[in-house]
């Protein structure tokens, strides 16, 4: 299939536990390639704006019970509704800063017990991040920095789970950065690796697939 990527926008995806500083983060890296001329937008999953999404956040605001595999198989919905939308704003050029992505779907569910295959069957054919940037931070930091909410999964034990399965999905081409940095220093180590990724996908890195 032909296809000009050659001013393709990159996407680039941003993991960690909960209260990591991805949220803020992401919202900078966007402000940092616009302001030297790069289209980018902020996405993020679950997108709790359609209607799978509202289903989500109800589940994870404890208004409703949902089976371990559902929950898992609407979070996965909630990026298949998605995925022609960021194909298209891809190749034309838009790059695209998500916070959470598969692996997010993947390391919460399989946290749960949740076979950790089974999880990420339907993630295949999903577009694959051009960059995964991890914003690592122990459980025990993050739970004392941003002080838990009243939604589901953000207890320390469960989240020293999440850890461990994001060890097991994290693969040699993520960028591991130490996220207990002050805010600033995360950010230009960010900026630098996001810079270089930009250039790259504009030069003609073709998109790939999940799971690769
Ligand atoms: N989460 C997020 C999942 O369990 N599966 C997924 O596929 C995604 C994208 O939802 N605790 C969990 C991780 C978070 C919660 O995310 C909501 P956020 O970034 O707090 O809105």
């Amino acid at each position: 299939r032909a296809c000009n990527n050659e001013t393709r926008g990159a996407l680039i995806v941003l993991e960690g536990l909960d209260r990591c500083g991805k949220t803020s983060q992401s919202s900078r890296l966007v402000s940092y390639l616009e302001g030297l001329g790069h289209s980018a937008e902020l996405w993020r999953f679950p997108d709790r704006n359609t209607s799978v999404g509202q289903m989500i956040s109800a589940y994870l605001l404890n208004q409703s019970e949902l089976d371990d595999r559902t929950i898992h198989l609407l979070f996965s919905a909630n990026r298949w509704e998605k995925r022609s939308m960021m194909e298209t704003k891809l190749k034309a050029g838009t790059t695209l800063i998500v916070d959470r992505y598969s692996y997010s779907g993947v390391a919460f569910s399989s946290a749960k017990g949740v076979d950790l295959e089974w999880c990420k069957a339907p993630e295949i054919g999903l577009l694959a991040p051009d960059l995964v940037l991890y914003l690592d931070m122990p459980p025990e930091e993050a739970a004392e920095r941003g002080g838990y909410g009243d939604e589901r999964y953000e207890r320390l034990e469960f989240q020293k789970k999440v850890a461990q399965c994001y060890q097991i999905l994290r693969d040699p081409s993520w960028k591991m950065v130490d996220a207990c940095q002050p805010i600033e220093d995360v950010q230009k180590q960010l900026q630098k690796i996001v810079l270089d990724n930009v250039l790259a996908c504009r030069k003609g890195k073709p998109l790939s697939l999940l799971w690769s």
